[in-house]
């Protein structure tokens, strides 16, 4: 089932029969919000846009391409049959025992197919979409790989930031904060009165689209990780300009250097959030001076833009893994999963309590771990997680608010949160606190919580195994 870059992705796509072709869409006003439409339809389809209005035929945009959690697991190699909980389960064990795989360098790269450089170069023969209606402009990468090397280490970061076109041979690489790799190593060459190489790759295949997002150590490559992911190493070619790892079977490679912040910058965004706001105004931003360009044949941009919750980059929770791994590894017993909801907004852990404060211990390492969520949920093991309906009626028969809610203050949170104050955002305030509900029945008394009259889990499935084709009308 490997897939050895997005074009056979997306061909297994078509396969699963969850691809759609557009044709004739406007890359300025239509193809961010089909895209957004078609995210929230109940199978999210991938979309793969061909004819884009003003290009020519060939020139692709795929998005969509692992908002499902069939798909999401198709990319992590894991059985895409699985039920979405179980998919997760496999995800955070094998993300536990993860080999790191060196990439290996390939002769003739389909990315060197067509090549341009110097005068040649013209960012707008690419269909860059605006992707939300107020964006302050195109933006050729929404899940792209910004490649670098650390000038110390050595080691390559290869992570996703967004990338908006300026002109035809600049475009700003806009870091959220300056704990970002990409912003310490930038920082490194500028600091020592150097450009820094720089590598935009559009079109990557899905495993390194998900090692880009993970949170990964500094001095550990997301092409290490990918090639784990895959149990194949990531094929590589150097880039002719920057001399940087570059995906042999990427789609379209930018080439140059990110410009010393004190020389340059742009007026970067807005650009629309995954919580479904802007987050600031226009801002200053590194800019990039694109030296080449190099692209295969009818290439493929991928695409994925940010959109209001539930909509969200991946089908499956990958942080909600992090954190159950994270449960584990501090001794929590008898999780039976973690979930996340209104993309990664609210946590849900499952477990079958054992002793009382059970259930608060998990709770506040979830919340710890938590990124700009203010809801964290803890039920029981009868309590399918990933329903949010289930997880609902939980919260409101088992959960008596004057006795199991709490509040965590000054928590993690970001500048892209949108409930924190304009006033105490310009002072610096990126925290928020954390609301905790132990939707768990009280263990001092929960031999006596009223019986359940619902089919559990297990019955229901074995229902479902008999009756099923029955019920369908099939
Ligand atoms: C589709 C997508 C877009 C993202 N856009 C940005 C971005 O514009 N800026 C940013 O700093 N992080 C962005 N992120 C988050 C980072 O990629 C992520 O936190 C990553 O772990 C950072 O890697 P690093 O530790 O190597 O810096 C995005 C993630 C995804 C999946
Ligand atoms: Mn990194």
């Amino acid at each position: 089932m490997p897939y050895q870059d997005l074009r056979e992705f997306i061909a297994q796509i078509d396969t699963l029969k969850a691809l759609r072709r557009i044709e004739g869409a406007d890359p300025q006003r239509e193809i961010g919000a089909i895209t957004e439409v078609a995210a929230g339809m109940a199978e999210c389809p991938a979309l793969l846009f061909d004819r884009i209005k003003g290009y020519p035929l060939g020139f692709r945009i795929a998005s969509n391409a692992v908002t499902s959690p069939q798909r999401a697991a198709l990319a992590l190699g894991i059985d895409p049959l699985l039920r979405p909980l179980d998919a997760l389960k496999a995800w955070m064990a094998k993300r536990q025992t993860l080999v790191p795989r060196k990439p290996v360098a390939i002769a003739n790269p389909p990315f060197m197919e067509n090549s341009r450089r110097g005068s040649d170069l013209d960012l707008a023969r690419f269909p860059a979409p605006v992707w939300h209606k107020q964006d302050g402009g195109a933006y050729i990468g929404s899940g792209s790989l910004v490649i670098m090397r650390d000038p110390e280490g050595g080691w390559i970061n290869a992570s996703i930031y967004r990338v908006q076109v300026h002109g035809p041979n600049r475009v700003t690489i806009q870091f959220d904060h300056g704990g970002r790799h990409g912003a310490i190593i930038a920082r490194k060459y500028w600091e020592s009165g150097k450009p820094c190489p720089v590598a935009v790759v559009n079109g990557e295949d899905p495993a390194l689209f998900i090692a880009g997002f993970e949170y990964l150590p500094a001095g550990i490559s997301e092409y290490d990780f990918a090639g784990a992911i895959k149990d194949a190493p990531i094929e590589i070619h150097p880039g002719p300009v920057t001399g940087l790892p570059i995906p042999a079977y990427a789609e379209i490679i930018l080439e140059g250097h990110l410009l010393p912040v004190s020389e340059i910058s742009l007026l970067e965004g807005p650009f629309g959030e995954f919580t479904g706001y802007f987050a600031a105004d226009k801002r200053p931003c590194p800019v990039m001076e694109v030296a080449a360009i190099h692209h295969r044949n009818d290439p493929i941009l991928l695409g994925s833009p940010p959109m209001k919750p539930p909509r969200f980059h991946f089908g499956l929770p990958l942080r909600a893994a992090g954190i159950w791994s994270n449960l584990e590894a501090a001794g929590i017993t008898d999780i039976v999963g973690v979930w996340q909801h209104v993309s990664q907004l609210m946590t849900v852990v499952a477990l079958r309590q054992r002793y009382d404060g059970h259930a608060k211990r998990a709770a506040l390492i979830a919340a710890a771990n938590t990124y700009m969520g203010r809801l964290v949920v803890v039920v029981d093991d009868d309590v399918d997680p990933s329903n949010l309906a289930d997880v609902m009626w939980a919260v409101t028969t088992r959960c008596e608010p004057s006795e199991q809610t709490d509040i965590v203050r000054n928590a993690w949170s970001s500048a892209l949160d949108p409930r924190i104050p304009p006033e105490a955002k310009e002072r610096g305030v990126t925290s928020h606190s954390k609301l905790i509900i132990e939707a768990v029945k009280p263990f001092a008394w929960i031999d006596k919580f009223p019986k359940l009259s619902a089919l559990s889990h297990e019955d229901a499935r074995a229902i479902e195994e008999k009756w099923g084709e029955a019920l369908k009308g099939s």
